[in-house]
Parts: structure tokens; sequence; C-alpha cells
């Protein structure tokens, strides 16, 4: 049983009854989804999928960081056809379809990969401390996992085009101001316990009912975009411009773009 289990990237324990909390655990490397972390989350989802004493669940991170994004290292050598057929497409499509209340309990930074994971999620309850940001332009990339279309529909074309062009950071003042976020709490963490609490509560059809209906009105005119998206995020991991982003992120430098 997977709550049960013992994973490399993830904890997994249960806060109060019908809550499943999933704490993504690399400090090191400040939460970033590398493979392994993202299939052990598409592994837990699955299982909580049909697990009925689970009626709600918490994605959350550490302190200082939500998830900075995909594993820049990771994907430093991929090729475009193996960005596009690697498994994490599928991984991404299992969180996206899970069919309970999910919720984002978001303190520190929250970006690129990190950020459309948390907009994946139903609510989103930020710490007063937390930065949400899609930095991939930095990288010579762009989002892959939908931020592009799901930032947009959050807050609308001119702040989106602003954090997806420059890669500059959003508060969580200003993220809650522009819609991004549910709320802003002093403490997330006891907050979106509060909140899941409330909502295991709830009868578990209607729930899973209700979150179709709202995704269907925030998401149901995105599949165009999200495919697009995809696609221009993968066919990106053939420039130059890309290899650029990557190294100087990792020689901790400034990158010079060419345009090639
Ligand atoms: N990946 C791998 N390692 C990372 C990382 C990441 N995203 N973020 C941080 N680290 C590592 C650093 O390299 C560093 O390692 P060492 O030097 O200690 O070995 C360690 O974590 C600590 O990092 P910092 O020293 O930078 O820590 P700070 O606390 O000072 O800063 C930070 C924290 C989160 C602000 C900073 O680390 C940062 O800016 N990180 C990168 C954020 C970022 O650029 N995220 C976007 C990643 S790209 C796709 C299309 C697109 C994508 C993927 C797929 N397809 C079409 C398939 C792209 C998605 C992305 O998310």
């Amino acid at each position: 049983m997977a709550k049960s289990q013992t994973f490399q990237d993830l904890l997994i324990d249960t806060p109060c009854e019908g809550v499943l909390r999933i704490t993504l655990n690399r400090p090191d490397a400040r939460n970033a989804l590398r493979t392994q972390l993202l299939g052990e989350l598409r592994d837990v989802l699955m299982e909580a999928v049909t697990d009925e004493s689970v009626r709600c669940a918490i994605i959350t991170g550490g302190p200082k960081v939500f998830a900075a994004g995909a594993d820049i290292r990771e994907m430093a050598d991929k090729t475009p056809v193996e960005a596009m057929t690697d498994s994490r497409q599928a991984c991404w499509q299992v969180i996206q379809d899970f069919p309970k209340p999910l919720i984002a309990a978001v303190d520190g930074y929250c970006l690129g990969g990190g950020n459309e994971l948390a907009m994946m999620c139903d609510v989103i309850v930020a710490g007063a401390g937390a930065t949400f940001g899609q930095p991939e332009i930095k990288l010579g990339m762009i989002p892959g996992a939908g931020g592009t279309q799901r930032l947009t529909a959050a807050v609308g074309k001119a702040r989106a085009m602003k954090a997806i062009l420059t890669g500059e950071f959003m508060s969580a003042q200003e993220a809650f101001e522009a819609g991004l976020v549910s709320e802003v709490s002093e403490n997330a963490q006891e907050r979106a316990l509060d909140l899941a609490k409330i909502i295991a509560a709830k009868s578990p059809i209607a729930l899973r009912l209700a979150k179709e209906a709202v995704r269907r009105a925030a998401e149901g005119g995105l599949a165009g975009g999200f495919a697009l998206e995809r696609k221009s995020a993968a066919l990106l991991f053939a420039t130059e411009d890309r290899k650029e982003g990557i190294s100087a992120f990792l020689e901790k430098r400034e990158p010079k773009f060419k345009g090639r």
C-alpha cells in the first residue's frame, strides 16, 4: 500500500482522517521534480484514486521551497524527441486527472514545473513568504506542463505575459491579488489542513462532480493550447540557447543568448 511504503523523494502521511498528505522531499535540490519524484507522485495518486479512506489530498514541500521546477540537471542532455516521449508526460496526466480534491500548501519558492504542479491542484494556500514564477525563459525554455495556459487562465494575459516573458517572480500577496492562489496564510500548512478537513467531511461523490465541473469551466477550452505548448517546449530542447541557459544556471553565471 503506497501510504505505508517508503519513497525516495516523497514523505507520505495521514495527518487526520480522510486526508492524505504528500510532502515533496528533495531539499538539497530544492525539490526539483526529477522523473523519480514525478513517478512516485503518480503512484501515490493512482492508489489514492481507489482508496476510499482518502477524501482529499494535500501536496506540500518544505519551509523554503515548494518545488524549484523540473530537474535542470536531468534535462540538460535531453533531445526534443526524448522530451516529448519520456514518462514524465504520463505522470503529469495522472496528477491532472486526479478526481479527488487536491490542495497545494506552498511555502517558499514555487517555480517552473513546481508552479505548474501547484496550478494542477484545486486550491492553493500560500504562506506569506511564498514566491511564484515561471522562470523557464531564463534557461532558453518555456513552461511545458500547462503553465502558459493555466497561468493565463488564472491571472489574465497581461500578468501571465509579464511573468512568462521576464521570468520575474510574484510574491504571495501579488499571486493572491492576481487570482493565482486561493488564500495567503501566516501558516499555510495549518490552513491547508483545516481546509482539507472541511472538504474531507463532504460527500465524496458531490466533491468529485464539483471538481469536474469547475475544471471544465477553468480548463475546458485549453486543450489546444496545452498541445501547442508541449510541442513548442520540446522543440526548444534542440536550441543552442537552451544549452547555454542550462550551462549558465549550473555554472552560476548570466547566459548569453544568440537566437540559435
Ligand atoms: N533543478 C536541479 N537542481 C536545482 C534546481 C532545479 N530546478 N533548482 C535548484 N537546484 C540545485 C542547484 O543547482 C543547487 O545545487 P548545488 O549547486 O548545491 O549542487 C542547489 O539546488 C541549491 O540551489 P541554489 O544555490 O540556487 O539555492 P537558492 O536557495 O539560492 O535558490 C532557487 C533557490 C529555487 C531560487 C534557485 O535554485 C533557482 O532559481 N532554481 C531554478 C529555478 C528554475 O529555473 N526553475 C525552472 C526549471 S525548468 C519540458 C518543457 C519544459 C520544462 C520541462 C520539460 N518538456 C517539453 C518535456 C521546464 C520546466 C522547468 O521547470
